[in-house]
Formats: C-alpha cells, structure tokens, sequence
C-alpha cells in the first residue's frame, strides 16, 4: 500500500528515506523471546523502545510478538509494516526521530494464537500493558476479581481463555504439562506493587480451577514488579505527518512521546532477559519506594490536573500549566505528596517535583487531560486515597487529597458547568451514575452516595470525619460556583 502522492508505506529498513534513526542491528538476526500483552502506544513508546536499544547494544532473541486483546486496528497498521514504526520524541530542545525494529510479529484479537504463542518455548518473558482495569484482579484483597467479565467468561471456559489472567494461566499450566520452563512476567502498569498484585491474581485464578496448578505457579513464577515511566499521549495527525517526513515513508503506526523516559526493574528473570540498562532500565532488589513516589506525585497530581483541568475548559496538561492558579495547585499537589514519601536515599523529592512541572509544561506535547480523565475508579485508590490515609495518620496536610477527590466526584456528574454532557469513561460508569442520579445536587448527598461505592474509597477515609468534610468544603465550591472559580478560591486559600 502506498499513499495519495504515491510515498511507499514503511515495510523494511531499506525503505527509510530521511533523517529518522535506524536500527543499529539486523531486526530478522533475532528471534522472538518476548510476548507484550496490551501493543498500546505506551508499549511502543517505552518497552519496545528499551529492546530496541538492548538488541542494538547485547543482541539476543529477545524480539517482541505484540498482542492487541481486544482492538484490530493497530496491528493492521503494524502487521503490513512488518512491525515497523516510527517513534516521534518530542523534548524541548526539538523533535527527534527513529524507527524501532524490535516488534517481531502481532497479534490481534485472537486468543487462540496468543495462547499458541504463549507456549512458545522460545518465549522467556511475558510483558504487560493492559491499563488498570485490564488484569481482572481484586484490588482491595488481592487474588481474581471472578465479577471482572473477562474473569468470569475464562473461568467458564479456562481452555479457550480470552482475558489476561486466564491466557497466563492456561499457557502456564500447557507449559508445564509439555516440560517447557515458565516465563516470567512482567507487569508495566500503574499498579501499586504490580508484580505482586498480578502474582496475587494469577494464583487465584489457578486455584480456582486447580490447586495444584496454583501451588506450581507460586512455587515456580517470577513476577517481578517494574515501574514505567514516559508521558505518552495518542498519536495524531501530526505525529503521522511527522514520521513520513522523517522517514520518507507513510507509517500508520508512528507514536509520539516526550524525550524522557525512567524504567525500574526488580531483577528476578530466572529465564534471562534482554540488557534493558542499554535502554535506561534500572535494576534494583525493590521498586516500591519508587513505584509510590511516581504514583503518589507524577499519576496523582495528574489525576487530580485532568478533573479540575478538563472541568475549567483546559483541553491538555500544557494549558493546565499556563493556567496560573491551576500550576500554583499542580505546585501544591506535588509539594505535599512529596512530603509524605519516606525518605530514598540518593532521591532528592524537589528535584522530583521541578522536572514534573517542567515536564506537564513541556510545550510540544499534547497531552489530553480528558484522557488522563478516563478511569478514575481504577486510578484513584492508589494515587489520592493511599497518599491521603498516609497524610491523614502523619497529620500532614491532605487537602491536595481531598481536592482531587471532589474534582473527581463532580466530574463524575457528566455535564459541565457550560451544561455540554461528556461521558465518564471509566468501567464502573454505570454504577456511578445510579449512584448520583438517586441524589440531590448536594456535596455531602454526593460524596455520602460515591464513599459507598463497594471497593473503592478505603474505610480509614470514608469513615473519617477529618476527611468527609474536607472533601466536602472542596465539592460545595466547585458545585455552587464553578469549577474555574473554585480552583482560584482553592490557589489562594
Ligand atoms: C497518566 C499516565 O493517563 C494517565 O492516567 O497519569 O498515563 C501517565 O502519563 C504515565 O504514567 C506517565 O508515565
């Protein structure tokens, strides 16, 4: 395929026409060794990158066969251009481009060969990034979520499995069966602990099914836990008329991002691994502390900048930031979530938090605070409650908390203050409107109406009366005067 004016589209290195950077090794020399579950563009944007650089500098058969679950429309993209595409990094000082030849092969949409390759025994690592609410965990006890519909289907039918615990599962137990050593997996999402959290689900799943195959995989599977960090937001048209001017070539996969990029590993891969390091990965014994520095500071001050943002008409992150008393609480928020972080030597907290504003200000990026917006259910416990119970027990302030939470509860109303409807986004939106529409446009009948969401604000806050008041304070504002003018009553408090 080639487009209007007859420009060849991206299929093989040789086509490459301009000044993108170039793999500095043969893509077809190496095997597959990686499946990556969720090809979204942060996959591309972040892990495929780090191969990309680990087979330039080790080599190794350690080329990824990307899975879509669920979407078609990016492996067509990707499989006419043998996995081939372009990476668009936007930093301050300019653009930069490369096309990235560590996607081997997709997958999309279709279980049965994902599970196949699965099996392969040249698969040493499984890599995953299928947001949030992709896993199908129970994320206040730990174990699988058997309501999470990808669950409860693979449960009925754990031969033909189309979720993420389920494929895991049964490609675990068909490797085992055949004598074929586990992989190891790798979960690169924005979950507190997350290799834990997935082990957790993993075993539960199993063991629902078969004890004995749970008592394997706990016994047998590494689950390191990572953090992932690079600001990626959705391609568009100009990421795609970026990339055919730097490659002379029409790539309908290009994805953009900003230049930087972080990636702590916990290292435990019985089975090897690529050398990330080549890529910027850092391995250490635990991730924790720096999983919550980044989720208490970079993922809650966004959380809490795309509700109040969106809602005072603020498109993306970068107009947040021009907005004064928007950055003076994006300012606030990282200042009082940085204080609330024990201390990680060799991290300096406000060195942390500068980069952050610079980068939510960096002018080249697009960053949509609609799409930060999308599934707050799943994105706060971790971000804003957990930071808030910390700050609530320190008796350090946690109004930045409690002002995230109200920007949340009023964006869950759908309409806003201009009277235009927009929709939740998020996997419980159903339940949510029940729960609001039952109630009178009121900041305690809200907040009342949401706390009692079943596994969602933790019981050390609802129960709060410290909290419940201070969220109230913030809700009545933003209800009775507006979002725009609460959050400059909220700047200068
Ligand atoms: C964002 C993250 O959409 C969101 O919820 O907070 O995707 C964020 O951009 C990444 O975690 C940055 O590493």
């Amino acid at each position: 395929m080639s487009g209007p004016d007859a420009t060849p589209r991206l299929a093989a290195l040789s086509d490459v026409d301009g000044r993108a950077r170039l793999p500095t090794y043969r893509p077809e020399d190496h095997g597959t060794g990686i499946v990556h579950l969720g090809l979204g563009a942060f996959h591309r944007a972040h892990q495929a990158v780090a191969t990309d650089d680990a087979l330039a500098a080790k080599g190794g058969d350690w080329r990824i066969c990307g899975v879509s679950l669920r979407s078609t429309a990016l492996a067509e993209a990707l499989a006419p251009q043998n996995g081939l595409y372009t990476l668009i990094e936007r930093g301050t000082d300019g653009t930069r481009a490369r096309v990235i030849g560590s996607l081997s092969r997709v997958i999309a949409n279709d279980p049965a060969a994902t599970l196949t390759a699965l099996c392969d025994p040249a698969v040493k690592i499984v890599t995953l990034t299928v947001t949030e609410k992709g896993y199908g965990i129970d994320r206040a006890n730990g174990g699988h979520d058997p309501s999470h519909p990808a669950v409860a289907a693979d449960l009925k039918s754990p031969e033909t499995p189309s979720g993420v615990l389920g494929l895991l599962t049964a490609a675990l137990k068909a490797r085992r069966d055949a004598g074929i050593a586990p992989f190891t997996v790798l979960s690169c999402d924005n979950l507190p602990e997350n290799g834990r959290l997935l082990r957790s689900g993993v075993i539960g799943f199993a063991g629902a099914l078969d004890t004995e195959l749970a008592d394997f995989i706990a016994a047998k599977v590494a689950f390191p836990s990572s953090m992932v960090d690079r600001i990626t937001p959705a391609a568009t048209d100009q990421t795609l008329a970026d990339a055919a001017e730097a490659t002379g070539c029409v790539d309908l996969a290009a994805v953009e991002t900003e230049q930087f990029s972080q990636w702590v590993i916990e290292d435990h891969f019985p089975q090897g691994r690529p050398a990330w390091e080549a890529g910027g990965a850092i391995f250490v014994a635990d991730v924790t502390p720096f999983e919550r520095a980044k989720l208490t500071m970079l993922n809650g001050t966004h959380s809490m900048l795309a509700y109040a943002g969106f809602l005072s008409g603020r498109q993306l992150v970068r107009d947040v930031m021009g907005d004064p008393a928007l950055a003076a609480l994006v300012r606030r928020h990282l200042q009082d979530a940085g204080q609330i972080l024990p201390p990680l030597p060799g991290f300096d907290v406000q060195a942390y938090a500068t980069a952050l504003e610079d980068r939510f200000r960096n002018p080249a990026i697009a960053h949509a605070t609609y799409q930060i917006a999308m599934d707050g259910t799943e994105k706060l416990p971790q971000r804003i409650f957990a930071p808030a119970i910390v700050a609530l027990d320190a008796g350090q302030p946690m109004r930045p908390f409690a002002f995230a939470t109200a920007a949340w509860m009023r964006y869950t109303l759908g309409v806003s203050d201009a009277g235009e409807p927009y929709a939740l986004r998020d996997p419980r939106e159903d339940e949510i409107k029940q729960q609001v529409q039952s109630v009178p446009r009121d900041a305690d009948a809200i907040r009342s109406s949401l706390s009692a969401l079943p596994n969602f604000i933790p019981s050390q806050l609802a129960r709060s009366e410290v909290w419940n008041d201070a969220v109230d304070d913030c809700l009545d504002t933003i209800l009775t005067q507006g979002m725009a003018a609460a959050v400059l009553a909220e700047a200068h408090r």
